[in-house]
């Protein structure tokens, strides 16, 4: 970070850094976490992967869901939050990371403000590095502006500054805390095509009313409604954004098999997330830039 971002930070109470280890335990050294409160809500954003772990909007209960089991170590993907999935999702057909290398970079934190009706702006930057374009071949910048007041608002910007075409899709992958997920309800996504993730040749099908799920389901919906809600037992969640696709996903059973998941703790959370993905992955042209909202409230 700059020095003279440093000392702004300083001078702003609402806003501290810590360690992972000092706020979840683990091992250490962890990973630095900047934690901020404001009078409309509190946050907490890893500097890994500008990953929101924490959204408490002011009066109101814990948005996001983060594994009782989450390992915060350089390089591991956190099980939790809002990983960001870019400059691909899912599986990488030539076998490299699943979702792409932003949620394992380190961001730097590149700007701060307090705006006027008190929500906290924090812009945080990825850019190309060796190890990136071994992966990917562009040259880049990865701007993810965090505004937390009454609502969490996120706002991707990713601009290509190579000389070629970057093909690119992405997802916020948020897990949202939910107090039972076999008594939710996801709402918004009825009439919407669907493709079944799980099922050999992902077979498209059409949702019929609210969806609950009661087993392992991975789907990706597809020309979506901007807005989902999550209906459950102690209010709802609502999210908001300007993109096309909302995946849909929880592992049910299968959280026995992952460790940094665990036996019984998927009926916790629901993973809806927000992206451009599948039919709606994006060519951005060279010198050209994509863009992208996802807003989260009660
Ligand atoms: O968004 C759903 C999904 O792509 C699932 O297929 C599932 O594997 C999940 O993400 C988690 O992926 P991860 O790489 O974080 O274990």
């Amino acid at each position: 970070m700059q020095a003279n971002l440093a000392t702004l930070l300083a001078t702003i109470p609402e806003m501290s850094f810590c360690s992972s280890v000092d706020l979840y335990g683990g091992d250490e050294p962890g990973l630095p976490l900047l934690q901020i409160q404001s009078e409309l809500g509190s946050a907490t954003i890893a500097l890994q992967g500008a990953h929101l772990l924490s959204f408490i909007p002011a009066g109101g209960r814990e948005l996001l869901w983060l594994s009782p089991k989450a390992v915060f170590a350089a390089g591991k993907a956190i099980r939790g939050g809002i990983p960001l999935c870019m400059p691909w999702f899912g599986r990488h057909p030539d076998g490299l990371p699943a979702h792409g290398f932003a949620r394992t970079s380190n961001w730097d934190v590149c700007e701060v403000e307090i705006l006027s009706d008190a929500a906290i702006k924090v812009v945080l930057e990825l850019s190309d590095s060796a190890a990136s374009l071994a992966l990917w071949p562009h040259a880049f910048v990865f701007r993810l502006e965090v505004t937390v007041g009454r609502e969490l608002s996120l706002q991707l910007v990713v601009e290509n500054c190579s000389d070629t075409a970057a093909v690119f899709s992405q997802a916020f992958h948020s897990y949202l805390a939910v107090p039972d997920v076999n008594e939710t309800l996801i709402h918004g996504l009825d009439g919407c095509t669907y493709v079944d993730s799980l099922l050999e040749g992902h077979p498209r099908h059409l949702q019929a009313g609210d969806l609950q799920m009661q087993a392992l389901t991975d789907r990706v919906y597809l020309d979506v409604p901007a807005e989902q809600v999550i209906k459950h037992s102690a209010g709802q969640i609502k999210v908001s954004s300007d993109t096309h696709c909302t995946i849909v996903w929880n592992p049910w059973e299968d959280a026995a098999k992952m460790a940094d998941v665990g036996q019984g703790n998927h009926t916790g959370f629901v993973c809806v997330e927000r992206g451009d993905v599948l039919d709606h992955a994006v060519s951005i042209a060279a010198g050209g830039v994509y863009r992208a909202t996802m807003s989260l409230s009660e």
